[in-house]
C-alpha cells in the first residue's frame, strides 16, 4: 500500500493520506530552535535543547494518536463545522489532503466544503523562532464566513519536570496576551519566555489549556472552536496554552494569508521587535525561499547520476537531509528519543560527522571540538553530553560498574581525520582544546593518542580490549564485576583508528610516531587474531568468565555481525579470513529487508549477557537488522572487491525500496530507520526508530565514498568506484575544498572494481589534484 511518493523536482515527499501507519515526520530547524512535525500536523518544539528548553508538549506512547502539535481549525461560522488542513485532531474526512515534508519544511494541504487551507512550518535561517505560514482559500463563487484557530500547547521547559512534577509545574505557569503575542513562563522567571503570535487582527485568544479545550473533552472538540470563540483566557496555573481566533470573511474566490511565529526567547522584553520582520506573509515567503536556498547549497556539494534511481534520489538528496538531522541531534530526540536523558552520544555524533564532512567541515569541526572537550584527561571520553549546558556523563545504561565505554573515545579518530582529509587543515591538528575537567588541555592531536592510549593502557586476559560498560552494542554489557570481560569489536576499532594514526602520521612525515602505532596496531592484530579467529567467522567478545561470545560453541549467538565487517575494516584479517567471514555473513544474517546483528538471537534473560538479552529474539540488537552495521558490511565487501554484494546490501535497505510495503514497514520510506525486525521474530520485516540513527552517516559514506569511490584523501581528490558489474558508468559532481569537479566514470569490460586510468582537463594524472577554489575541472576515470 503506498502512502505517498518521491517528488523528485521539489525535493519533497508527498504523503497522499493521512493515516500513515506510524507518523511520518519531519523535522525544522538547524539544529538551535527546531522541531518536529509529523503529517497530520503532530509533534513538539524546542530551543537548542529538547531536555531543558521545551516549547511545546508531545504526549509519548501514544502512536499514532501523535497528539498535540501544531494546530489550524478553519471554521464555518455559518454552520458551525470545523476541521483541520492536516486532517488531525479533528479528523474531518476532507475533500483533498496532502502533506509535502521538503528540506526543513512540512506543507499541510486540506480542502473542505469549499475552502482550502494550507500551513508550512519552518524555522527561518537565520532566527530561533518557527513560522507557521496559513493560506486559506475560498474556492467558491460566493463569499464564506469563516474563523481560524492557530493553537499549541506549551511545556514547562525542563521536559522531565513537566512530567514528573505535575504539582509544581502546574502551581507557576503563567500565560499572559498583549496585543498579538502570548507569552508562556514560570512564575520565578523575569526574562525568558515561551511564545505565539500574530500580526493579524485577533478576535479572541485564550493562553490557559482548560479554557481553550474545556473539561473533559480533547483537541478533536475544543469548546472554544466549537462556540466559535477563545474566552481571552489569562492563565494564572494549570497549564498553558498559545490560541488565537481570528475572523475571515472571504468574497468569492478569495485568498487570505496569515503568518503565526511560535518560539522562545531568552528575553521576552525582545519578542516584538525580533519578530516583526517575519510576521508579513511576504517575507515569510522570501524566509522560506532562503531556507531552501540554503538547502540547495548544502545538498549541491555532492549529486551524482547513476543507473540506479533510487540510489540518486538518496544520495543526492534524502540521504545528505538525514545527515544533517543526525548531526543536529544525535539520538537525542524523536518521537522513538524522546529529548528526555540522553543527550547527544559522544560515539553517534562522532560518527554523525562523517555523513555531513563533504558539505560543512567548518561545522563539524565545531562539533568535533565539543566532542574532544567531553574526553577525560587518561584518554576515554563521557558516553553523552547536553548541548545546552554541556554538561556531560555516562547516561543511564543498566550496568552501573564501569564508568567508560571501551569504544566511544576512538570514534574521534575517525572523525578528525574525516575532517582533515576533506578541509586539508591540518592546523587543527595543534589546536588546543580542553578536556572535560576544564582545565587540563592538549593539542587535538594528543587527544587523539590519548584516545588510543586508553584502550591500550585497558586490556584484558586476551591482550585485546577490555569490555568497558559496553561498546558500539549498548546493551552488550558482559563485565559483571570481574573486569575481565573483552571486546573484540573495539578492538578492531582500535586497530582501525591507528591505521587511521599511521597514515596521517605517515603524510606528516612523523616516523618515530607512525612506528610507535604501527607497533601498537600489530600487537593487537595479533592478540584478535589469536584469540577470536572462530574457523569461520571472528568472535565478537569474551565474557566476564573468559567465554567467548559469538563462537559456533555457543548455543545462541553463535555469530555477530561487527566482528566480521570490523575485521575487514580494521584491516585484522589477512585476506583468506576476509573472505570466510564475509560470506559467513551472506550465509548466516543476511535476509531480504537487512543484515541482522547476530544469530540465532538469544531467547531468554542472561545476566551475564546483559541488556541484548532483554530483547524478544529479532528485536534491535538481540537478531534484529540494526541498519546502522550493514554499511560497515557494505564497505568491507568493497574493500574486497564486491561490488555486485556490496550494491545487493544497499538496496535491500533502501527506505526508497520499501516505499511499496510501507503498509508492513510502517516507517518513514524518505529516511532510514534505526532497525527492523529480524528474520526470527513474528513481524519480521517492520521497521521502528526511525530518522535518528548512524545509518545515515554510514550509508552516505559507503554509498558516496566505497559505492561511488569518490572521497577525500589528504592531497587529493579519490575517485576510485566499486560499482555493480552490469552498470556502464556513471557521472557525478563534487564540490571539495572548493573546487568543482564533473566526474564521469566508464566501466567498459564490466568488472565494477579498480581504476585504469584517470584523466583530468584531458591529461592523464596518478592523482586528482586539488586545484585553486572556486575553478571547474572534467575527470574521466577507466575503470580495470
Ligand atoms: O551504538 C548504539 C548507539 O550509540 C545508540 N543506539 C544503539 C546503538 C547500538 O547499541
Amino acid at each position: 500500500m503506498r502512502y505517498g511518493y518521491f517528488d523528485k523536482k521539489n525535493k519533497e515527499y508527498v504523503i497522499t493520506r493521512p493515516d500513515t501507519p506510524t507518523p511520518w515526520i519531519n523535522y525544522i530547524g538547524s539544529g538551535a530552535y527546531g522541531g518536529i512535525v509529523s503529517n497530520t500536523g503532530g509533534g513538539y518544539s524546542f530551543h537548542k535543547d529538547p531536555q531543558n528548553r521545551r516549547v511545546t508538549r508531545y504526549r509519548y506512547n501514544n502512536i499514532p494518536a501523535d497528539r498535540p502539535g501544531r494546530y489550524i481549525y478553519i471554521r464555518n461560522r455559518e454552520n458551525g463545522e470545523y476541521w483541520n488542513p492536516g486532517y488531525q485532531p479533528v479528523q474531518k474526512k476532507l475533500d483533498d489532503y496532502n502533506c509535502r515534508h521538503g528540506m526543513g519544511y512540512t506543507v499541510l494541504s486540506g480542502e473542505y466544503q469549499g475552502v482550502t487551507g494550507e500551513v508550512t512550518y519552518f524555522v527561518p535561517d537565520d532566527k530561533d523562532f518557527e513560522i507557521w505560514h496559513l493560506k486559506v482559500n475560498n474556492t467558491r463563487t460566493v463569499s464564506q464566513k469563516l474563523q481560524v484557530f492557530a493553537y499549541s500547547e506549551f511545556c514547562f521547559w525542563q521536559a522531565v519536570m513537566d512530567q514528573q512534577n505535575v504539582d509544581w509545574v502546574q502551581q507557576i505557569n503563567q500565560g499572559r496576551y498583549e496585543d498579538g503575542i502570548i507569552t508562556y513562563y514560570p512564575h520565578y522567571i523575569s526574562d525568558n519566555a515561551a511564545f505565539f503570535a500574530t500580526a493579524e487582527k485577533v478576535s479572541s485568544y485564550d493562553t490557559n489549556l482548560e479554557a481553550f479545550i474545556g473539561k473533559y473533552r480533547s483537541e478533536s472538540n475544543p469548546l472554544a472552536v466549537e462556540q466559535g470563540a477563545c474566552s481571552n483566557s489569562v492563565s494564572y496555573r494549570m497549564n498553558g496554552v498559545g490560541a488565537f481566533c481570528i475572523e475571515l470573511d472571504l468574497k468569492a474566490k478569495e485568498e487570505k494569508e496569515i503568518v503565526f511565529i511560535l518560539g522562545f526567547a531568552e528575553d521576552r522584553k525582545n519578542i516584538r521587535e525580533d519578530i516583526k520582520d517575519y510576521l508579513s506573509p511576504e517575507n515569510a515567503r522570501a524566509a522560506l525561499d532562503r531556507l531552501k536556498a540554503y538547502w540547495d547549497s548544502y545538498t549541491g556539494k555532492l549529486s551524482v547520476e547513476t543507473p540506479d534511481e533510487d540510489m540518486n534520489l538518496f544520495v543526492n538528496i534524502w540521504n545528505q537531509y538525514q545527515c544533517k538531522t543526525t548531526f543536529n541531534w544525535s539520538r537525542f530526540v524523536s518521537l522513538y528519543q524522546l529529548g528526555l536523558g540522553r543527550g547527544m552520544g559522544i560515539r553517534d555524533s562522532a560518527q554523525d560527522t562523517l555523513g555531513v564532512m563533504h558539505t560543512i567541515p567548518d561545522e563539524a569541526r565545531q562539533l568535533i571540538i565539543k566532542l574532544l572537550q567531553c574526553q577525560y584527561t587518561d584518554g576515554r571520553a563521557y558516553h553523552l553530553f547536553f548541548p545546552l549546558t554541556g554538561e556531560g556523563g555516562v547516561g543511564d545504561a543498566p550496568v552501573k560498574l564501569f564508568d567508560w565505554y571501551s569504544d566511544d573515545h576512538l570514534w574521534l579518530i575517525l572523525a578528525v581525520n574525516a575532517y582533515v582529509k576533506e578541509s586539508g587543515d591540518f592546523g587543527f591538528l595543534e589546536q588546543s582544546v580542553l578536556y572535560n575537567d576544564k582545565s587540563s588541555s592538549a593539542s587535538v592531536m594528543e587527544h587523539l593518542d590519548m584516545a588510543l592510549a586508553f584502550t591500550h593502557n585497558n586490556r584484558g586476559p586476551n591482550k585485546i580490549a577490555l569490555a568497558g560498560r559496553a561498546d558500539w552494542n549498548d546493551t552488550l554489557n558482559l563485565d559483571i564485576g570481574k573486569g575481565i570481560a573483552e571486546s573484540v569489536f573495539t578492538s578492531m576499532l582500535y586497530c582501525r583508528a591507528a591505521s587511521e594514526m599511521i597514515e596521517l602520521y605517515e603524510y606528516l612525515g612523523k616516523h618515530e610516531l607512525c612506528k610507535k602505532y604501527k607497533a601498537m596496531f600489530e600487537e593487537m592484530k595479533i592478540a584478535i587474531n589469536e584469540s577470536s579467529w572462530d574457523g569461520q567467522w571472528y568472535k565478537r567478545a569474551f565474557d566476564d568468565f573468559g567465554q567467548p561470545i559469538g563462537s559456533e560453541q555457543n548455543q545462541y549467538g553463535k555469530i555477530f555481525i561487527n566482528s566480521q565487517s570490523w575485521a575487514v575494516l580494521g584491516k585484522v584479517a589477512d585476506v583468506e579470513k576476509a573472505e570466510k567471514c564475509m560470506e559467513s555473513v551472506y550465509k548466516y544474517l543476511n535476509s531480504k529487508f537487512g543484515i541482522v546483528t547476530m544469530y540465532p538471537a538469544y531467547t531468554e534473560y542472561d545476566e551475564t549477557k546483559g541488556g541484548v538479552t532483554t530483547y524478544p529474539p529479532g528485536t534491535k540488537e538481540n537478531g534484529g537488522i540494526f541498519l546502522h552495521t550493514n554499511p560497515w558490511v557494505m564497505i568491507s565487501e568493497i574493500m574486497l572487491g564486491h561490488g555486485d554484494r556490496a550494491f545487493e546490501y544497499y538496496s535491500q535497505i533502501l527506505p526508497g525500496k520499501r516505499n511499496e510495503d510501507a503498509e508492513l514497514y510502517e516507517v518513514e520510506p524518505y529516511v532510514y530507520c534505526q532497525n527492523i525486525l529480524g528474520k526470527e521474530h513474528p513481524q519480521f520485516g517492520v521497521g521502528r526508530n526511525s530518522w535518528l540513527s548512524g545509518t545515515a552517516a554510514w550509508n552516505m559514506v559507503s554509498s558516496s565514498q566505497h559505492i561511488l569511490g569518490i572521497r577525500a584523501s589528504y592531497d587529493s581528490l579519490e575517485v576510485d568506484p566499486c560499482i555493480p558489474s552490469q552498470w556502464q558508468g556513471f557521472k557525478a559532481r563534487r564540490v571539495f575544498r572548493g573546487v568543482t569537479y564533473n566526474i564521469e566514470v566508464h566501466n567498459p569490460n564490466k568488472v565494477g572494481c579498480g581504476v585504469s586510468s584517470i584523466t583530468v582537463d584531458g591529461k592523464e594524472v596518478e592523482k586528482i589534484p586539488v586545484y585553486e577554489a572556486g575553478t571547474e575541472h572534467n575527470v574521466v576515470v577507466v575503470m580495470l
